[in-house]
C-alpha cells in the first residue's frame, strides 16, 4: 500500500496496489436516456480512459477491468460484433495517453478465439507498451474465472504427464503460475474489487485471485463512475480491517 499525499484532499489515502473493477450498468445508463445499449458501451469505453488515468495518478500498480466474459458470446451477435471493435477504437484514440501516462497494457483471457483484427490490435498495444514502467492496465478480455481454473488444470496435467512436474509438488504457487494473472507478478491478487451499478455478485471474475479481496459495490452506472467515486471507494476500503484469517 502506498501513502498518497500528492494533493491535500487525498491526504493519508492508502491506495491499494491492485484494484479490479466490474464495469456494470452501461446498458441501463443508455436506456435511462432513451439510447441504444451500444451508446452505453461507447461511453463506458471513454470512461475506461478517465478512470485508468485517475488510478495511475493515485499510484495504483494494477488496474484490472472486466471487459468481456466468456459468457458474453451469448449476447445478440450485433452487440458482440460491436464489443469486439471497442479495443480497436480504444487503442486508436487512447494510445497516446497510455504512452504519456507510462501505462503498460496486458490482457488476461483466451486470445485464440478472438476475431483476427481484434487480436492483432490487442497484440500490438501489448507490444507497444511493454517497456512502460507505470501502472499495469489489465483487460480481462474473453475471461471467465472457472474457465481459467480449468485451463490452468490442463497446463499442470500436461506437465505432469510429460514428467516435468511431480503431482506431489503441485501447490498454490504452481497453480497461480498457471493462471492468466501470473503476468501480474506479485500483484496477481486484487486488494479491492469494485462493482458498479449496484449489483452485488462477482460473476465469474478472478475467482481464485479474490480469496481475500475486499469488495465495494458502488451504485453509480459505469459511464457515470468518476475519479471521486474511485477515491470514495478506496476510502471505504481503508476503513475496513483486513485480517487474512488471523487476529
Ligand atoms: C468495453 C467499455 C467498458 C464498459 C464495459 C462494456 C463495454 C475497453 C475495452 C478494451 C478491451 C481490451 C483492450 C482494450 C480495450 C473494451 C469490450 C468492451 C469488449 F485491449 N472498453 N471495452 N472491450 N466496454
Amino acid at each position: 500500500m502506498t501513502e498518497n499525499n500528492i494533493d491535500g484532499q487525498n491526504n493519508n489515502l492508502r491506495v491499494p496496489n491492485h484494484i479490479a473493477i466490474i464495469m456494470d450498468g452501461n446498458g441501463r445508463w443508455a436506456k435511462r436516456s432513451g439510447q441504444p445499449r451500444i451508446a452505453g458501451h461507447k461511453e463506458g469505453m471513454n470512461n475506461v480512459k478517465r478512470i485508468a488515468i485517475a488510478a495511475s495518478d493515485l499510484g495504483v500498480k494494477v488496474l484490472s477491468l472486466y471487459a468481456f466474459s466468456t459468457e458474453n458470446w451469448k449476447r445478440p451477435s450485433a452487440e458482440v460484433s460491436f464489443l469486439m471493435k471497442l479495443p480497436v477504437d480504444f487503442f486508436g484514440v487512447f494510445m497516446p495517453d497510455l504512452i504519456k501516462e507510462n501505462i503498460r497494457v496486458v490482457i488476461t483471457g483466451f486470445k485464440d478465439n478472438l476475431p483476427d483484427k481484434t487480436r492483432k490490435v490487442v497484440d500490438k498495444a501489448i507490444a507497444d507498451t511493454k517497456d512502460n514502467t507505470g501502472m499495469v492496465l489489465n483487460f480481462a478480455f474473453n475471461y471467465g474465472g472457472r474457465a481459467e481454473i480449468v485451463n490452468a488444470t490442463k497446463i499442470i496435467a500436461r506437465k505432469a504427464i510429460a514428467k516435468e512436474l511431480d503431482p506431489e509438488d503441485i501447490d498454490e504457487k504452481v497453480f497461480s503460475d498457471a493462471l492468466f494473472t501470473h503476468v501480474l507478478g506479485e500483484y496477481s491478487d486484487p486488494d479491492l474489487l469494485i462493482r458498479t451499478s449496484g449489483e452485488e455478485r462477482i460473476s465469474n471474475f478472478l475467482l481464485w485471485q479474490m480469496a481475500y479481496t475486499e469488495m465495494v459495490f458502488d451504485s453509480a452506472y459505469w459511464p457515470d463512475f468518476t475519479s471521486d467515486n474511485l477515491v470514495n471507494d478506496i476510502k471505504i476500503f481503508n476503513d475496513r480491517d483486513r485480517r487474512f484469517g488471523t487476529v
